[in-house]
Order: structure tokens, then C-alpha cells, then sequence
């Protein structure tokens, strides 16, 4: 028997079936209007509402709910810019050297460059850094179990609430990313998970016409 302090599950709702319906397919609705924005707007947003969806991205499951994440919010032009210097340093390297010729194909449809306006342009840059340890308040680290599936579910939710509050995102990979450390001032045991673009879309934003995979392609159901 585990001697951990429980609590009842009081916040739990159980909906009918119909409601259950109702509910799923308004979600999907929602969240199928969902898109990655590569041009935004410096249209400021309020802080209150970034703040609102981290704490939703800190409800996400996580290895022995030790929370392995940190989310550094950058809404400063000077930060913004050293961030845009360094990160089209990396994308120029890997548009010219790193990148395989498959890799530059399948990028293709979606027309990027090393040109990354959006880091001065938009609102908020969230940094989200995955930590490998945890620090006890005596300076013990304490390892962290599965920090990379916890942090990608922690974004996964971020993301989600920044849409349904009427936010675009851009989920922005440059690689290698350590230059965000030195320039958050985040410790090296922090490994940059990703950079969250976070604003409204310009207004004559266009996205490049993509599909996405049928029920069928991305699920299998075994019945017995
Ligand atoms: N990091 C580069 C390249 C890039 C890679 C993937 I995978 C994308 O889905 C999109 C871009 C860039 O941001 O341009």
C-alpha cells in the first residue's frame, strides 16, 4: 500500500454519451482549424493571457510528476533580436551545409528560408527548455524520468490553449539551439526543447495548402 497522501478525484466530470459527442467533435472543430503562422503581426498581446496558458501546459502528465520543464517568455526587442541574430546564423549553416538534399525536398512545400522576421516581429518568443535534472533546494540534483515525452505533452498543451484563446503559433526548431541558453541565461543541464512563435497572424498571412493524414492512416483498432 502506498502511504503517499490521495485526495478524492472531485474534479472529475463524467458528460452522457450525447454531451460526450457534443463536446469531442466541438473540440476537433476547434482545434482542426489550427495552423502553424510563419508571418505575424507585432500586434502586442496581454501578458495575463501567455501566463493563463502556461499554467495549462503545467497540468500536463509528467515522469513521477517531477515537471521537467521551463518555459523562458520573451517579449524584450533587444532579447528578441539577439535571438533572431543567432538563430538565422544556424538556419543559414543549415540551409547551405547541414541539411540533406531529402531534407531541403521536404521542406520545400513549405517555402522556409533562413530569414526569421517572426523572432523581432511577434509579440512573445517562449523558449521551452527541457530539464535532464531537477534541483533540490539544498542544490541535489534529482533525475528527471522521461523529460522529453513530459516537455513534448507540456508544449502540446501550450500550443492548444494559445489557439482556442485565438493565438497563432509557430513551433520554430533552429538547430542546433544552445545559443538560447547563454542567451536566457538558462543553466546547461537545460537542454532547448523548442521556440514558440506566439501572436496574431499578419493580416494578409497565407499557409501552404497541406493535408493531413485521413483516421484510417493514423489509426488502427484491434477489436479482439
Ligand atoms: N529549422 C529550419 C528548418 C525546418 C525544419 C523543419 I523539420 C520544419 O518543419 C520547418 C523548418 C527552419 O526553421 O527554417
Amino acid at each position: 500500500m502506498s502511504t503517499y497522501p490521495t485526495i478524492p478525484l472531485s474534479e472529475y466530470r463524467e458528460y452522457p454519451i450525447e454531451e460526450m459527442r457534443r463536446r469531442v467533435n466541438e473540440f476537433y472543430v476547434d482545434i482542426n482549424r489550427r495552423r502553424t503562422v510563419r508571418e505575424f503581426s507585432d500586434r502586442p498581446v496581454p501578458r495575463d493571457i501567455i501566463e493563463t496558458a502556461l499554467k495549462a501546459a503545467s497540468t500536463a502528465p509528467s515522469g513521477a510528476n517531477l515537471q521537467p520543464w521551463h518555459f523562458a517568455v520573451v517579449s524584450g526587442p533587444e532579447t528578441k533580436k539577439k535571438i533572431r541574430v543567432a538563430a538565422e546564423a544556424e538556419e543559414r549553416e543549415f540551409y547551405t551545409h547541414r541539411a540533406s538534399e531529402e531534407w531541403l525536398a521536404a521542406l520545400a512545400p513549405l517555402g522556409t528560408n533562413d530569414q526569421k522576421p517572426f523572432l523581432e516581429n511577434a509579440p512573445y518568443l517562449i523558449a521551452v527548455f527541457l530539464q535532464k535534472f531537477g534541483e533540490l533546494p539544498d542544490g541535489r540534483k534529482v533525475k528527471h524520468y522521461y523529460p522529453a515525452e513530459s516537455t513534448g505533452l507540456a508544449t502540446g498543451i501550450l500550443i492548444t490553449a494559445l489557439h482556442r484563446a485565438g493565438l497563432a503559433t509557430l513551433t520554430h526548431t533552429p538547430s542546433p539551439m544552445k545559443f538560447l541558453n547563454e542567451i536566457l541565461g538558462r543553466p546547461k543541464s537545460e537542454r532547448p526543447f523548442l521556440l514558440l512563435v506566439v501572436g496574431y497572424p499578419a493580416d494578409d498571412a497565407r499557409v501552404p495548402d497541406i493535408k493531413r493524414k485521413s483516421l484510417e492512416e493514423i489509426a488502427s483498432f484491434i477489436d479482439t
